[in-house]
This record gives C-alpha cells, sequence and structure tokens, in this order.
C-alpha cells in the first residue's frame, strides 16, 4: 500500500488516525477544509471541500485505500448535510469508481440504527432505522457502499461508529464506546484483509453491555482489546442518567433519538 487518503484528517479521529498511522504507509494523504497544520515526513496536505467534485478527483488520483471520514458529524441544518455528507461521499465513491478502485473505509454511525430500542441485540442485517437527518446520510452512505460494490466492484467497509472519545460518559456510551487504539487497529485490519467486498461492521470496543455482534464481519480480523469498564464507577456515581421517564434512555441513540427537527430548535 503506497498511498492511503483520510478525508476529515483535521477532526477528531482523524487527528487520531493521523497520529496512529504515521509510518503505516509510504505516504499519507491528509484532506480536510479546515485547517491542516504542517506536514510531518511522509505526509500530503490536500485542502479540500468534498461537495467539490473535481477537487475530490485530485484527492483520490493515485491513492490505494481512502479512510472516509469527513463530513457533518452530528444533527446540523438538511443543506449542511447535503453537501458535505451526501454530494461529498457521493463525489467520494465516484471518484473511486472512475480512480482504479481504491478499498474505503466509510464512517458510518450509531445514528443509523439509532432508533432501535436498547434491548435490541442488532448485527449487520438489522433494519436501518436512523434517528435524524444525519442517522440519514448514513444510511445513503452505507447504500452507497452497497451499490457501488455490487454495481462497480469497489470494495468498503461501512464502519457503524459508537462513540470514540477518550471517555464513556453515560450509560449509552458505556455500551457503545470505541477505544482510539482499537480504532486505529480496525483501520489496520480493513487496509490488510485479503478481500472484504462490502461489509458492515460495528465500531465498539469489548465493553461489557454490547448491544452489537460482528460475528459477520469476522473475516477483517479485527479483534478490539478495551474495555469501557474504566469509566463505570465515575458514571455510576455522577446520577447521570438517573430520570427513568427521560425517553432518551430508551433509544440505542439517546438524544438523536428525541431531539426536535434542527431546523425547529
Ligand atoms: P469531526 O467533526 O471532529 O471531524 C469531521 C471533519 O470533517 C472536520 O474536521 C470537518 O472540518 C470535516 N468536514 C466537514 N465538512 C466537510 C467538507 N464539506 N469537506 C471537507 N471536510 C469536511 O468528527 P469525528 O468525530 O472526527 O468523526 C469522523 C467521522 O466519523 C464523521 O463522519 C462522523 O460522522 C463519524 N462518526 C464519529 C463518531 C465518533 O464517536 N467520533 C461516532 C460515529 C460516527
Ligand atoms: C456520532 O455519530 C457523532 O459523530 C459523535 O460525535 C457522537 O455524537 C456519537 O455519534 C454518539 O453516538 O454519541
Amino acid at each position: 500500500m503506497r498511498r492511503i487518503l483520510i478525508t476529515g484528517a483535521a477532526g477528531g479521529l482523524g487527528r487520531l488516525l493521523r497520529a496512529g498511522l504515521r509510518g503505516y504507509a509510504p505516504a499519507l494523504r491528509l484532506s480536510d477544509i479546515a485547517d491542516l497544520g504542517d506536514a510531518a515526513p511522509g505526509e500530503e496536505l490536500a485542502p479540500c471541500d468534498l461537495a467539490d467534485a473535481a477537487a475530490v478527483d485530485r484527492l483520490v488520483a493515485d491513492v490505494d485505500y481512502i479512510v472516509h471520514l469527513g463530513g457533518v458529524s452530528v444533527e446540523d441544518r438538511f443543506e449542511n448535510i447535503l453537501q458535505a455528507n451526501i454530494r461529498g461521499t457521493y463525489n467520494v465513491f465516484d471518484a473511486a469508481r472512475r480512480l482504479g478502485r481504491p478499498r474505503i473505509l466509510y464512517a458510518s454511525s450509531n445514528h443509523a440504527i439509532g432508533f432501535h430500542p436498547r434491548g435490541a441485540r442488532l448485527d449487520a442485517g438489522a433494519p436501518l432505522r436512523p434517528d435524524g437527518l444525519y442517522g440519514v446520510s448514513k444510511c445513503f452512505g452505507e447504500a452507497l457502499a452497497s451499490c457501488y460494490h455490487d454495481k462497480f466492484g469497489v470494495e468498503s467497509v461501512c464502519v457503524r461508529i459508537g462513540y470514540c472519545f477518550p471517555e464513556a460518559k453515560d450509560a449509552r456510551t458505556l455500551a457503545t464506546w470505541l477505544s482510539a487504539a482499537d480504532f486505529i487497529a480496525l483501520v489496520k485490519c480493513v487496509a490488510e484483509a485479503p478481500r472484504v467486498g462490502h461489509t458492515i461492521v460495528y465500531g465498539v470496543s469489548a465493553n461489557r453491555d454490547v448491544w452489537w455482534s460482528n460475528a459477520h464481519a469476522a473475516h477483517l480480523g479485527w479483534t478490539p482489546r478495551d474495555s469501557s469498564e474504566r469509566f463505570r464507577a465515575k458514571i455510576e456515581a455522577s446520577g447521570v442518567d438517573s430520570d427513568p421517564d427521560d425517553p432518551a434512555l430508551r433509544y440505542q441513540g439517546g438524544p438523536f433519538a428525541t431531539a426536535p427537527h434542527f431546523e425547529d430548535r
């Protein structure tokens, strides 16, 4: 693997990967609409708005693997989601189709299935139940990945990321937490697996109360090692989640599921 492209490289997960993949491939092409700082050895900085198809073509040219993180990462105005997540993700996949079919890791989200109740146990076959327009945009990305594999042979892994931040903060994120180390390991497994076809995998660590099964994704060779248990005592002592009538506690997507339409807030 000669060159890896990371979109959204200035964001939280992008910065994790920028450090975590240093030296992993001869060239790391880093792209974002936000400032990327200075290039370290082996890095190529490629500022780009993902909604600009011609610019995305230049980004994707000569890459062997795309980690597509860029876009709006929470609920937002539809116009913003449309440009960054829907048009932007289309531009990335279509450039890949035309320019050598590099493998793509697509950062999907638990909000593609956020309206499932917390009691449900899901695998890749679970029906999509997006909990807002952000979640709908992730369903679009997953559908595009499926179509571009079946129709054009572009291989991809859609990672329904749970909560990849330094610490879990409540019962929901105790179940959905993904450590930085497990995420970086997953990105490498997706690069190295002999074939991935079109795979959906839940991006979650080996937590005690996991809601999701990755039994169908064993071919990726990914075994998460970390657990959110280290955060439990502090969270339980904090009194968070103490209102049993809070409707957000019913859904896997938590407050994303119960929030009003973004433009009515
Ligand atoms: P983030 O918001 O920190 O980073 C996203 C990056 O995308 C930002 O640097 C932003 O400038 C860039 N971006 C936005 N619109 C763009 C555009 N039109 N053109 C180019 N770049 C653009 O988000 P984070 O946490 O790093 O997440 C990365 C990806 O993973 C996102 O797609 C998010 O939806 C997904 N994800 C993250 C989770 C997490 O726990 N961090 C959970 C579930 C999904
Ligand atoms: C996501 O999809 C977001 O990108 C991230 O910022 C968190 O809000 C996470 O979901 C979550 O479920 O809390």
